[in-house]
């Protein structure tokens, strides 16, 4: 029998081979962490016109998002209230209203039932319209980036984020104009647990050298280094390592923001002149962080590498599955040669059929399905690198971790989803706000 309470081991710093495998963890991360936690839905430069709408999911809801006639952002549940159909089968577009393909019930853009087929014959005018609206979601947005939440008792997006904004708002208003995403995304089907790809972009460093090898001494350039990690590198103080309050992290490479663009004149030339405009707008520490290359992700399922500027999703299909969700992240105030040119590289090493990607892919299928065996599923999985080598930062928020190649963001992430797996309520997780960081042992590292 699973104990869910027990899953993740933050002083041994282990997590149960259950969290990949186990049908019962997966029932109650849909419902804890799914139903719970603010879950990205699009960014708003794909919803500009009144009437336009997106369809994403959230974990495996099916969910529209528009731009409803009053201008503000819409969610809901797209599910037709009469006998459950979908209302919507289209990826995005713009309409005035989703009709149901199956009897025809004619829904508005926030979601409102306003009219069905022979209302006063055969419903005799007594069918309660009010009530029969669809299921809408909570929607905010931070910098442009729309996010979805079930819960109402749940924090606001921004203190959902917490320190991890102050992050994102390096390139999400640092930049002068922001960032925004071009879609529509690229989607594949990859066969593995939602939390391998999650954790190997909130923390994994280690792996760059290894599973990226290769590519990275065909690369050359900054990263090169990292091949095989050989050469003679400052591998114990190669950036740094974040994790804060909700479970977001990142890890950063100094000075190698652009390094996997292989092409990338207009890129370097933008940076060169955007990072004086970051430390004037935001000072130094940030500035730094601007010129590094991070991979990232935000707790649960929404994980992006600033630099190469790739933005993914992985949406759960049950323990064994995802479908992965990309788009190419993009400053704004870019010239449109220059963010031709993102795009492609960010495909080329990122996307759906990217050297990178490919790379990645086969490790994660195989973390996941190596537990299948009546020995395999038993256990745990060690996350201890650089345990006691982190703590409170004077410039940076969160638990700082000493080098980029580390694991103080896989235990971040981990602490918080057994909270979430735990907690009852968002108000036990309150409770514990001041106490969150309390299983870092050496938290006066710096
Ligand atoms: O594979 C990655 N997540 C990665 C690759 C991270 C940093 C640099 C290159
Ligand atoms: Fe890390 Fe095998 S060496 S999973
Ligand atoms: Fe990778």
């Amino acid at each position: 029998m699973v104990d869910i309470n027990k899953l993740v081991d933050t002083k041994a710093s282990t997590q149960s081979k259950e969290v990949f495998w186990d049908q019962e963890v997966y029932d109650r991360e849909i419902k804890n962490i799914f139903g719970r936690s603010w879950l990205f839905l699009t960014h708003e430069c794909m919803l500009e016109k009144k009437g336009d709408f997106i369809t994403t999911k959230m974990a495996e809801d099916s969910v529209i998002v528009t731009r409803h006639t009053d201008g503000s952002l819409k969610a809901f549940v797209n599910s037709c209230t009469h006998r459950g159909n979908s209302i919507c089968s289209a990826d995005s577009g713009n309409t005035k209203s989703f009709v149901c393909n199956y009897h025809g019930w004619v829904f508005s853009t926030d979601g409102k039932l306003v009219d069905v087929p022979l209302r006063e014959k055969c419903y005799h005018d007594e069918l309660d319209r009010e009530s029969l609206s669809l299921k809408t979601i909570r929607v905010e947005s931070y910098r442009g980036f729309v996010f979805g939440c079930f819960d109402e008792t749940a924090p606001s997006l921004e203190d959902f984020l917490g320190d991890w904004g102050w992050y994102l708002d390096t390139w999400m208003v640092g930049a002068g104009e922001g960032a925004e995403l071009v879609g529509p995304p690229m989607k594949s089907i990859l066969k593995c647990n939602w939390k391998v790809p999650t954790e190997n972009f909130v923390g994994d460093g280690y792996h760059v050298g290894w599973t990226h090898a290769s590519a990275l001494h065909v690369l050359g350039g900054e990263l090169g280094g990292l091949a095989g990690n050989q050469a003679e590198m400052p591998f114990d103080e190669l950036g740094i390592q974040v994790t804060t309050r909700h479970g977001h992290g990142f890890g950063v490479i100094d000075n190698a923001a652009i390094a996997i663009h292989a092409k990338r004149d207009e890129y370097a030339k933008y940076m060169e002149e955007t990072i004086p405009k970051v430390a004037e707008n935001l000072g130094e520490p940030r500035a730094k962080l601007f010129n590094g290359h991070w991979n990232c992700s935000t707790f649960p399922n929404c994980s992006f590498l600033y630099g190469t500027n790739i933005f993914k999703v992985w949406h759960p299909r049950g323990p064994h599955e995802i479908e992965v969700w990309s788009w190419v992240i993009v400053h704004k105030d870019m010239s449109d040669e220059g963010k031709r040119e993102v795009v492609k590289q960010a495909v080329r090493s990122f996307g759906t059929a990217g050297t990178l990607e490919s790379d990645d892919g086969d490790n994660m299928v195989q973390s996941t399905h190596v537990n299948r065996g009546n020995y395999t599923r038993e256990g745990t999985m060690n996350s201890t690198m650089g345990q006691g080598y982190e703590g409170e930062h004077p410039d940076y928020p969160g638990i700082v971790g000493s080098s980029f190649i580390g694991e103080t963001s896989y235990r971040g992430f981990y602490r918080f989803y057994q909270e979430m797996m735990s907690a009852d309520s968002w108000d036990d997780i309150r409770a514990n706000d001041e106490h969150w960081a309390d299983c870092f042992p050496n938290k006066n590292y710096w």
